[in-house]
């Protein structure tokens, strides 16, 4: 007899509701949607092929320890038990601090965690116990300049979401909400509804991005073809334009903007003449857009990885702050505004200390330190040991593979994962962890955030018993802790296996785990607050005042950049190319690749995607094979032409490149290559302050090796 339960995806952030049904052995052996759920319920087709993961035979199932070489692959694992592994690494991680200091031991948490609400609090309580400044994510890859734009504006870390259930405008910069379903605003179950929505009810979506994407169609809007890493000065002109028009809310701005006449001076000067040339947007679609947002009721600028990833993603998500404020739209209906949430934001200082590099004394941050430094901090003996859950850093961080000549020079690498990966194998021990069929959860971490348009909790069971001997992030984090002789919740007889801190958060509505487990369809809705409740909860500065041009900006010399950027861009020779990232439907960032109905077919293979101006040029026909390479790096694949590209813009999708994956089967056959060979690493290579990599419009050159194409 099959029975049949409901839980929730943890591959990206909408966290869509699923069933899943099980066999009498209470194997999980479909999942399948839940048309009936109060959220929706249509899962993507990854979250559907997910029993592909959990079942793969390539899983990490016990603890292993490195027998051969670091240097040496594919690497040699033996089996060990979980009380020899933790031992060795507390042994081995404590002598490292004592005789190099609490800094020689990192960490790297990766995307995954952020869907595990217990392991991201143990992850956190484990960095800090180790007391070292080292503690890497993968949001330097990721929204690190979201984090440090809106921490120094409204004085805490706080995400204003675009209300796109009401807006009637809404400017999308650099997201692609097909492939990716949002980032930083959850939007259950959206299979593109949302965005026609807006144009069945009269209103406006331009997208800003250098691909025309699938879904900009008349049914949603047009895609303004932007040259790669120049929105900022995209960004500038249209608030240059939108003041110039008289469309700034100016009671809005004296009530709540502090170091307004700053802001002010730095826009006018932004004349779209002096800056608009570098973006490949004309004044003339630029007044377009500043007079639809202006007659508009409401208007949102919502901006989400394409423009984080480029030189200047602080400064752009502050001129999308300002402009969501300054034009009124900010806490108004149809603009942005800050969704209910568990915990209201709380102050944070920007700069916390120094960590000393060789890129002389940086500032440490709330958040993290640039991933793109590690090797050479690793090279000078600085950092000695590695901890890594759930990333996969030499996938993902810019530099890519060189990670891997760094790894292998560490004392002591440790890698909790669920697969075995290409950082994995350049692991000493790695430790299998569960996948999320195989662990309870409630969906905290976006209702802590505050991203939910729908504000709500839902609660999961463990659908599947931890298979072999994989355990919980939280239960790894909890015990090395405790063999490190720190405190450890498990020390505590009535600890109750990390909810305790959950169900502390959930607590401030009146919740807690088994609530929400017992509510109808295992989930709460926490309600919507008044979109303008946002000037009482998200100014959080002493001054309790939006700051316009926040100091840290000034002392980073973020705005001397902005110029000599411009300088930069302005002097490049015309047949320059630039690379961008392209997610698709079927892959989430590395870790899908090793499920077989994802690769398969049209799937198997990653091409460069380039536009037909740029392949006639070059004399490439479809499938041509071409060396891809600057600086960094230098690859080799096959070309896809396809008109979605404007002149000058490649694209390729990361993630491939698992030819060292040696134990992922499928991934480690046809792997493609690892494009972010190709991104910078090393002194000078992230954005001052937020510490993002460059990865987005990096210049390259390609050479034919074969034309011979399809
Ligand atoms: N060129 C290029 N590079 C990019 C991006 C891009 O757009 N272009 N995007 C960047 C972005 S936005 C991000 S967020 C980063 C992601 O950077 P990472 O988080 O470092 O990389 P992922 O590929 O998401 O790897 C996640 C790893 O976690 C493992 N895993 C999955 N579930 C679990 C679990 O429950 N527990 C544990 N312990 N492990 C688990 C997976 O097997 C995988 O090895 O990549 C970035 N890299
Ligand atoms: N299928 C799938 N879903 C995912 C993921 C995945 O890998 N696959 N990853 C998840 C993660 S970790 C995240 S953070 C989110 C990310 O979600 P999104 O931020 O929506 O990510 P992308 O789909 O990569 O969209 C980025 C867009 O930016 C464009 N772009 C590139 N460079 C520039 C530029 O310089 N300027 C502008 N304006 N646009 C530019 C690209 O063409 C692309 O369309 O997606 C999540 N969901
Ligand atoms: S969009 Fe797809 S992968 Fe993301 S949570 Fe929903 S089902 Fe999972
Ligand atoms: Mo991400």
């Amino acid at each position: 007899m099959t029975t049949e339960k409901q839980t929730f995806c943890r591959i990206c952030e909408p966290n869509c509701t699923m069933l899943v049904e099980s066999n009498e052995a209470g194997e999980p052996t479909k999942l399948k949607p839940y048309p009936n759920h109060p959220l929706g319920g249509k899962p993507c087709n990854k979250g559907l092929n997910f029993l592909s993961v959990h079942k793969d035979p390539d899983r990490l199932n016990w603890p292993l320890k490195r027998t051969n070489g670091k240097n040496e692959f594919p690497a040699e694992f033996e089996r060990i038990t979980w009380d020899q592994a933790l031992s060795e690494i507390a042994e081995r991680l404590r002598a490292s601090q004592k005789a190099y200091g609490p800094n020689s031991v990192a960490t790297y948490t990766g995307n995954p965690l952020g869907f595990d609400i217990r392991a991201l609090t143990s992850v956190y309580s484990f960095a800090s116990h180790l007391g070292s400044s080292m503690e890497f994510t993968a949001g330097t890859q990721d929204c690190c300049n979201k984090n440090i734009a809106t921490t120094a504006m409204y004085g805490g870390l706080s995400f204003l979401v675009p209300d796109l259930h009401h807006t009637d405008y809404l400017l999308c910069l650099g997201a692609n909400p097909k492939a990716s379903h949002w980032t930083l605003v959850e939007v259950p179950n959206d299979s593109g509804e949302i965005l026609k929505n807006i144009k069945r009810r009269g209103g406006t979506v331009t997208f800003v991005n250098p691909r025309k994407l699938e879904i900009s169609t008349p049914e949603t809007g047009e895609t303004v073809q932007i040259k790669p890493d120049t929105d900022v000065y995209f960004l500038a002109a249209l608030s240059h334009e939108i003041e110039r028009l008289g469309g700034f809310d100016e009671a809005k701005l004296s009530k709540y903007g502090e170091h307004v006449t700053q802001y002010l001076s730095f826009i006018r000067a932004c004349d779209p003449e002096r800056i608009l040339s570098v973006t490949g947007i004309s004044r003339s679609q630029v007044t377009e857009i500043a007079e639809g947002m202006i007659s508009a009721t409401s208007a949102a600028v919502y901006m989400a990885t394409g423009v984080n990833q480029g030189r200047q993603g602080v400064l752009s998500c502050w001129l999308v702050e300002m402009l969501n404020f300054a034009t009124g739209n900010l806490g108004r209906e149809g603009g942005t505004y800050m969704p209910n949430g568990l915990t209201e934001p709380m102050a944070t200082p920007i700069f916390i200390n120094e960590i000393e590099s060789v890129d002389g004394m940086l500032p440490k941050t709330p958040f993290a330190p640039p991933a793109t430094l590690l090797p050479d901090w690793i090279e000078s003996g600085d950092i000695r040991c590695l901890i890594s859950t759930g990333g996969n850093p030499v996938m993902s961080c810019g530099g890519g593979p060189g990670l891997r000549n760094a790894f292998s020079q560490l004392d002591l690498m440790v890698a909790i994962d669920i697969l075995p990966t290409v950082t994995t194998e350049s692991a000493d021990y790695v430790l299998p962890a569960t996948d999320w069929l195989e662990r309870e959860d409630v969906t905290a971490f976006s209702a802590n955030l505050r991203t939910q348009l729908i504000p709500n909790i839902q609660y999961t069971e463990a659908i599947a018993e931890p298979a072999f001997e994989r355990k919980t992030d939280w239960w790894i984090h909890a015990k090395l802790l405790q063999a490190l002789d720190v405190a450890s919740p498990l020390d505590s007889e009535t600890h109750q296996d990390g909810w305790e801190l959950v169900n502390l958060l959930l607590s401030a509505h009146g919740l807690s785990k088994d609530l929400v487990k017992e509510a109808p369809h295992q989930m709460v809705f926490l309600g919507d607050l008044p979109k303008d409740s946002v000037f009482e909860r998200a100014l959080v500065n002493p001054e309790g005042r939006i700051d316009c041009y926040p100091r840290a900006f000034v002392s980073s010399g973020l705005f001397e950049r902005f110029e000599t950027v411009l300088e930069e861009l302005q002097k490049e020779p015309p047949d320059i190319l630039k690379l961008i990232s392209m997610r698709t439907t079927h892959m989430h960032n590395s870790w899908l690749m090793n499920v077989p109905s994802l690769r398969s077919g049209a799937l198997a293979e990653q091409r460069l995607r380039i536009s037909p101006e740029d392949a006639a040029a070059r004399e490439l026909h479809q499938g041509s094979r071409v060396r891809l390479y600057n600086d960094f790096g230098d690859l080799e694949c096959r070309i896809d032409i396809r008109d979605d590209l404007g002149p000058g813009v490649v694209a390729m999708t990361h993630g491939f490149g698992n030819r060292d994956a040696h134990r992922l089967s499928i991934a480690s056959h046809a792997p493609g290559v690892n494009v972010n060979e190709l991104i910078a690493m090393g002194p000078r290579s992230y954005e001052p302050l937020s510490y993002m990599s460059w990865m987005t419009g990096i210049p390259v050159r390609i050479e034919l090796i074969n034309s011979m194409g399809d």
